[in-house]
């Protein structure tokens, strides 16, 4: 039987840590399929606007080798329904979101992986800038 992933998260300013997330995360079934946060999900959820567009962040995502397909999250709450659309037997977070998403438990295996240090998005903003 396929086993298929569901991922999800915003992905601006692609780095390093997002792929091996994502590579990570393809390891554990036959399938991944990433829901990619849209721009006004973004910027309800951290308080500003994303530095690349919806479709920009997508179009990336959607060009990895360890990716199948990708969908936008509009909102946090239709994780459920996203899962069930998408048919995931395995839902994969980055550990800052660490017991979170428990409750999908009764609908598929919930696993969370370890981020990459020292890298992200915010940091590199802050490291152009300066
Ligand atoms: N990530 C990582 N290591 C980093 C930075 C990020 O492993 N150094 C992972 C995050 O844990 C997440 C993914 O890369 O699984 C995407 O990161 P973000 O774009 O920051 O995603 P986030 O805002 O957490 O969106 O529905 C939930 C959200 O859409 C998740």
């Amino acid at each position: 039987m396929t086993r298929v992933v569901v991922t999800f998260g915003t992905y601006d300013v692609f780095h390093v840590g997002h792929l091996r997330l994502l590579e990570r995360a393809a390891a554990q079934g036959d399938i991944l399929i990433v829901g990619v946060s849209t721009d006004a999900l973004n910027e309800s959820k951290k308080g500003r606007a994303p530095v690349y567009s919806q479709d920009q962040r997508m179009e990336i995502i959607k060009a990895l080798r360890c990716v199948d397909n990708v969908f936008f999250e509009e909102s946090l709450e239709l994780k459920r329904q996203y899962l069930k659309a998408h048919k995931a037997n395995i839902l994969v977070m980055g550990d800052d979101w660490r017991g979170k998403f428990d409750e999908f438990s009764d609908m598929c295996q919930v696993v969370y992986l370890e981020r990459t240090p020292a890298i992200s998005t915010t940091q590199v903003i802050e490291q152009i800038r300066t």
